[in-house]
């Protein structure tokens, strides 16, 4: 018979697969809003100094082939919290604002949360910033998993004046806060008193900036930083991008201040591609914006550190998504995923570690009303924005016409190949198809009456 001690830890591993507490490293998940794949310093942008979130490429790895498995802030944003493609639960759109989202907009309750399973697993869960998955009581992020909220519930939010958005206000927990200083800085003070509060016990801090998302609004220390830039939407986006490269430098400072940098893993995406048009947010050589299945909309700076244990100043070429974060999360945890819970990202770590050489991805897959993309190693089936149209959420996708494109060879698609390779295209279809068949249709199609005046479409029958 084996000793005792022995025995224990092989029921505790058995139970559900929990590591001592003081091997669960803290996560901390930083989400930039809106900003585009080649506005970052690392990312190749010189305009706009980003040292901060460079050191995390420096210390840890930068994936350049990084996707959100949507192409707008709030379904990415369901896809980050479960690890599970956020259509196959219906959560498909956005909601439209606060005033004429439909009642049942919200992280179905079907759904467990990222901060649901960490807190299982003894973790303290705060979130400091935008939500955007819910403004009715049940989906308040209290109810779903998180201990502390200090934030707000819509899709964006002014920065300076708190007491702006009536349907939309600041809140600490479920009550309103009337006054804050420019939101950046005030999440990023928020998530510090957080980590300096928890800082002897495994903590999941989870910090959506609304920047850089619309509206352009900057302080003027930020603003002054870049008074060589002639264009003021210019000027003020990179004084938005500037400040928060600062907020997440405090941020990154407390770590190393409280020696917690080895213990924590730190993940940073932006939840969707820049809308360049609106707040000059770039894509660099991407093809398309915001709201479309073309790279640009899809494909977002994504970089993961964590020192000493993941190597640094890695660039890491494979296709990864952001539905991969929450069980690497719980891998670094100690937390066994279970089959039944059906998740569609996968642990990281031995990819990031070389113990894997492989794809951490068969394929990916997308589908964003009338539009849809498949990317099967280099290559990728797309199909983007009708001719003309925006944001079709009617209208449901069909393969007809779609384009191929080797994104090895042509990261701008340009050259449709379909009619070269229709075997490829037969081929990703076929994996589409097969995907597109474990969905639900959507719960909710936004209404886009008094947002933009026009361009109101009856839902589909
Ligand atoms: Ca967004």
């Amino acid at each position: 018979m084996k000793p005792l001690r022995s025995f224990c830890c092989f029921s505790a591993f058995a139970a559900g697969a929990i590591a001592a507490p003081a091997d669960r490293p803290n996560i901390l998940l930083i989400v930039a809003d809106d900003l585009g794949w080649g506005e970052l310093g690392c990312q190749g942008n010189p305009q706009i100094p980003t040292p901060h979130i460079d050191s995390l490429a420096k210390n840890g790895v930068r994936f350049t082939n990084g996707y959100v498995s949507g192409p707008y802030c709030s379904p990415t944003r369901a896809g980050l919290m479960t690890g599970r493609y956020q259509n196959r639960f219906g959560h498909e759109f956005n909601p439209g604002p606060a005033e004429q989202a439909v009642a049942n907009f919200g992280l179905p309750l079907s759904e467990t949360t990222f901060p649901q399973r960490l807190k299982a697993a003894g973790y303290v869960t705060g979130m400091f910033g935008k939500w955007h998955l819910g403004y009715q009581p049940e989906f308040h992020p209290l109810r779903r998993g998180f201990d502390e909220f200090l934030g707000f519930l819509g899709g964006a939010h002014r920065y300076f004046d708190a007491a702006a958005d009536r349907a939309n206000p600041i809140l600490r927990g479920t009550a309103v806060v009337d006054k804050m200083d420019y939101t950046t800085e005030a999440f990023a003070r928020e998530t510090v008193g957080f980590i300096e509060r928890n800082r002897s016990r495994p903590w999941f801090a989870y910090l959506p900036f609304n920047a850089v998302h619309a509206p352009l609004e900057a302080p003027e220390k930020y603003l002054q930083r870049f008074a060589g830039i002639a264009d003021e939407r210019r000027r003020t986006f990179a004084a938005m991008l500037s400040s928060m490269d600062d907020a997440i430098g405090t941020v990154l400072a407390k770590l190393a201040e409280l020696k917690l940098e080895e213990n924590t893993l730190v993940f940073f995406i932006s939840d969707n591609g820049g809308p360049t048009a609106s707040i000059t947010s770039g894509n660099g050589p991407l093809r398309g914006f915001k709201s479309q299945t073309w790279e640009g909309g899809i494909r977002v700076p994504w970089m993961i550190q964590w020192k000493g244990r993941v190597p640094a100043g890695r660039v890491d070429d494979r296709p990864v998504i952001q539905l991969d974060i929450l069980p690497t999360a719980l891998a670094a945890a100690g937390v066994a995923v279970k089959p039944e819970w059906r998740l569609d990202g996968v642990n990281l770590l031995p990819f990031l570690r070389g113990e894997n050489d492989g794809a951490p991805h068969a394929a990916l897959f997308w589908r964003f009303g009338a539009q849809m993309a498949v990317r099967l190693g280099d290559w990728k089936l797309v199909k983007g924005p009708g001719a003309g149209a925006g944001v079709e959420e009617n209208a449901r996708v069909t393969l007809a016409g779609a384009e191929l494109y080797n994104l090895k060879d042509d990261i701008g698609e340009s050259t449709n190949l379909a009619t070269k390779h229709p075997e490829k295209v037969r081929e990703l279809a076929a994996a589409w198809t097969k995907w597109n068949a474990e969905l639900i249709e959507p719960k909710w199609v936004p209404t886009r009456a008094g947002k933009a005046g026009k361009g109101v479409k009856k839902k589909a029958k």
